[in-house]
């Protein structure tokens, strides 16, 4: 599906915005490839910042999408887990944040659960999968930067990841774009509430 996207821009933080719009979220560990995910579709080189240190985006950040032949929403990118560096009163903080988003939250309707396609499942993901299996947001498990690996090593990881999941991952690179338009069908379906 070819979605045209007319604006794209910052829309400030959670709690303080993102009412009244449907909401995309991006969660995955810290570097898996968030930021970078939601830049390619949006078809934007730089609406949010992407980084090779590790732990950059702290904060619930939404940005307003604004779609051709399409209602508005907000991409909502999520700080990322499981960064070494961090302490340990940052890691909690970030527990609490996550878990206050996630829950409680009618204007979410489907969740991007990032994971790079080189790594297993990890208690993060697990974590977040429990977090909204009590709510009726839904998940999709995307796994990353696909273009690192060859064609069949995409395709033995990937089940991999679906035998641990229960559920096959979409298969994305934001630097080919590969898989790109399989979100976007999610993302149209979640919205419009249609079955996957
Ligand atoms: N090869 C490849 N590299 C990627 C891909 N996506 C992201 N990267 C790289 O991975 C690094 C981290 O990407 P980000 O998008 O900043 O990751 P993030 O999940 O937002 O990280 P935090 O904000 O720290 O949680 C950057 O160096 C990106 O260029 C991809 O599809 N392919
Ligand atoms: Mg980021």
């Amino acid at each position: 599906m070819r979605v045209k996207i007319r604006n794209a821009a910052f829309a400030g933080v959670f709690p303080h915005q993102g009412k009244g719009l449907p909401q995309v979220a991006f969660a995955g560990r810290s570097n898996v490839g968030k930021s970078s995910l939601i830049n390619a579709l949006a078809g934007r080189k730089s609406l949010v910042r992407t980084s090779k240190v590790p732990g950059k985006t702290r904060a619930v950040n939404l940005f307003r999408l604004d779609l051709v032949d399409l209602p508005p929403l907000f991409f909502v990118d999520l700080p990322g887990y499981g960064y070494a560096k961090v302490s340990r009163s940052v890691s909690a903080q970030w527990g609490e944040l996550i878990s206050a988003y996630l829950t409680d939250n009618t204007d979410l309707r489907i969740v991007m659960l990032l994971v790079d396609i080189r790594r297993d499942l990890g208690a993060g993901e697990r974590m977040i999968m429990d977090l909204l299996s009590a709510t009726p947001a839904r998940v999709v498990l995307v796994a990353t930067k696909a273009d690192k690996l060859s064609y069949s090593q995409r395709l033995a990881h990937a089940s991999r990841l679906a035998r641990q999941a229960g559920a096959a991952p979409v298969i994305t690179s934001a630097s080919t774009g590969d898989g790109l338009d399989v979100l976007w069908e999610r993302i149209i379906e979640a919205l419009a509430g249609r079955q996957a």
